[in-house]
């Protein structure tokens, strides 16, 4: 039997010391190495202001991830609404394949479509405008070139201010929406969407077009739970670390 591969998205690792980071260090030593190829579905990173800062706050799963990739494990990265800014050196650095979002694969013999899954929010308008402004080029350069000490104040700013409208938010428009879902699996003819973001792991099945096509939700991780989603040729499961 060939093996695995393995997909995770959600663990918002802190850039300070944490278990969290630690057990993200054990899965790329242990079940990482057994397998044929991780896909990272975004939010890895609490937030992420640039390669520069980046690669000297999380130096150590940078290495971890150099060591996997060497070792002939396939990496791939999609960015999510955290770490958006992620780009070509951390990729240089770690041998990790930048992922657009979304992707069509072949996974487990259904054609998949994977995605951090915030694109589908789109009934949270005040998201999606932060989002077309935060995804804008110009924009990017611009805060890239600020200094470090500026770029962290004002992502400070952004992850309160984030906290502080999600508590006057709707928890239904924090979800995808479900028209979004129905066009995605029109559009890129897949019958599975892999998926995180929402923090809300389940797996829906729904019917489009007189096909039943699923929709599988990857957990966010915090402490006590950590997991990441198995697949083989022949079946999916939930695996935890801890
Ligand atoms: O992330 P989470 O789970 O808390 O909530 C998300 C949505 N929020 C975000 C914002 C991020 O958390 C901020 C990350 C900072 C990264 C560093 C980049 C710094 C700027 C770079 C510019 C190029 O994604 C939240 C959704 C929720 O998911 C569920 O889907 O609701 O959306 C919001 O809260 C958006 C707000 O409603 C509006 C925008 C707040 C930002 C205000 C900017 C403040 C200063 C920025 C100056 C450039
Ligand atoms: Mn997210």
């Amino acid at each position: 039997m060939s093996a695995p591969t393995l997909l995770l998205s959600d663990l918002h690792l802190p850039a300070a010391p944490s278990p969290l980071r630690e057990t993200f260090r054990s899965f790329l030593r242990g079940p990482a190495r057994e397998s044929k190829a991780v896909y990272i579905l975004g939010d890895l990173f609490e937030h992420w202001i640039g390669d520069d800062l980046g690669l000297v706050d999380y130096a150590d799963e940078a290495q971890e991830l150099r060591a996997l990739h060497n070792g002939g494990v396939a990496l791939y990265f999609m960015r999510g609404n955290r770490d958006f800014l992620v780009g070509k050196a951390f990729s240089a650095a770690t041998g990790v394949t930048l992922l657009p979002d979304p992707v069509q694969i072949r996974l487990a013999g259904v054609a998949t479509l994977l995605s951090h899954g915030d694109l589908y929010c789109t009934a949270d308008v005040a998201y999606q405008r932060w989002r077309r402004f935060a995804h804008n080029r110009r924009v990017q350069q611009i805060f890239l070139r600020l200094p470090a000490k500026l770029r962290r104040r004002i992502a400070g700013a952004a992850r309160g201010r984030s906290e502080s409208d999600k508590q006057s938010k709707p928890v239904s428009i924090m979800d995808v929406d479900p028209g979004a879902i129905d066009a995605a699996f029109r559009r890129y003819d897949v019958d599975r969407i892999i998926h995180g973001h929402t923090h809300r792991p389940d797996l829906h099945q729904l019917e489009v077009d007189a096909r039943i096509v699923e929709r599988l939700v990857l957990a966010d991780w915090h402490p006590g739970r950590c997991e990441y989603l198995r697949c083989d040729e022949d079946r999916i499961e939930r695996v935890c670390l801890r």
